[in-house]
């Protein structure tokens, strides 16, 4: 196994490229989507029930000299670019959305994915989902009041509306017209998963790049009058019965893993280590579940994280971990220090169960 750092679009430089190097990292998961707010020092605890902002990567695609380009950058770090993760709003909304641009806006997808598969990145990760990361608040909520994200059903209108313009909790069209994206049932975003991945998977795989799932997050069945494909185990796993294609895969998110109602997370971590498919992991804790939880450091939430690591060694599970979401810690580098804190435990624990 292989230890990871994520990082957001506006952390993509030098002096976070040797961050990740000094905490011992030796992978890197590249988001390429601009929405943490921050800049250099993002933050998850500000409000963003009204959404990430407005991606501005209309008609901007992934070009394969950009990709090379910060692939060199990465390596002369020493580092590895394991993946990338999430697709911009911008280049698949209608994709999601049944909208009258998905079968040009598949056919970019599948032009930035060979991209990918030439530049050598061998995981996509995504995210299918309307109403995207949202209903959460931010809160002192972590160990020794370290600001972290709560989510707290009664205190937020779950039926809230998506306004048009908006998917994924981030706005890809300013000027759309007044109103609200219309209710959508479980039954028709499993048509638009099975169209997307009929479309991509055949050229993931001949491009060699595994394309993997996150979780719902929060793991909710339903959320402002769109049904939520993975709130659960049973239907994370259905994921696997759409395509037995090697290309499809878990982008296996333990924090929101365990904030579903039920399932023993452990045989689950198991059960798809042990096959292989899983494409790499967000290494994350959190107390309680839905409707009611907190995000947490890594050592203080309901997650056991050392029997987890020690089911991916016994697994011989040789995919990336990164530490996902941590509680900002108080200093002049809330994220920075969060992350550290994370890597320093998790490295801590592979080095120790690595030696028994
Ligand atoms: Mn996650």
């Amino acid at each position: 196994m292989k230890l990871g750092l994520g990082l957001y679009k506006s952390l993509l430089n030098d002096a976070n490229f040797r961050f990740a190097k000094q905490c011992g990292a030796t992978h890197l998961v590249v988001q390429l989507v601009d929405y943490v707010k921050g800049g250099d020092n993002p933050t998850l605890t500000q409000i963003y029930l009204n959404g990430w902002g407005l991606t501005t990567a209309q008609g901007k695609f992934w070009e394969l000299e950009e990709l090379l380009s910060l692939k060199k950058q990465i390596e002369s770090h020493g580092l590895t670019w394991a993946a990338i993760e999430n697709f911009d709003p911008a280049h698949w909304h209608d994709v999601l959305l049944d909208g009258p641009k998905k079968h040009q806006q598949i056919e970019e997808l599948k032009r930035m994915l060979r991209n990918i598969g030439k530049a050598g990145i061998p995981v996509m990760g995504y995210y299918f989902s309307l109403a995207g990361v949202w209903g959460w608040t931010p809160a002192p909520a972590g160990r020794g009041e370290a600001m972290s994200v709560v989510f707290d059903q009664e205190k937020i209108n779950v039926q809230r509306p998506i306004s048009n313009g908006m998917v994924w909790n981030m706005t890809y069209d300013a000027e759309a017209e007044t109103g609200s994206v219309a209710t959508v049932s479980r039954e028709e975003m499993w048509q638009r998963l099975q169209w997307f991945l009929s479309e991509m998977l055949p050229i993931a795989e001949e491009c060699g790049v595994r394309l993997v799932a996150h979780p719902d997050d929060p793991p909710l069945p339903e959320m402002r009058g769109t049904a939520r494909l993975f709130h659960s185990f049973e239907e994370y796993e259905k994921l696997l019965a759409l395509s037995n294609s090697p290309a499809n895969g878990f982008e296996f998110c333990m924090g929101t893993l365990q904030e579903m109602p039920d399932g023993d997370l452990y045989a689950l971590l198991d059960r798809h280590s042990e096959a292989g498919n899983i494409g790499y992991i967000h290494f994350r804790n959190v107390v309680g579940k839905v409707p009611n939880y907190r995000e947490a450091f890594v050592d203080e939430g309901d997650i056991d994280m050392v029997r987890a690591l020690r089911i991916l060694k016994k697994n011989n599970y040789d995919g990336v971990i990164i530490p996902d979401h941590t509680p900002e810690m108080s200093c002049a580098a809330p994220w920075h220090a969060g992350k550290a804190f994370a890597l320093g435990y998790m490295r801590g624990v592979m080095q120790s169960i690595e030696r028994e």
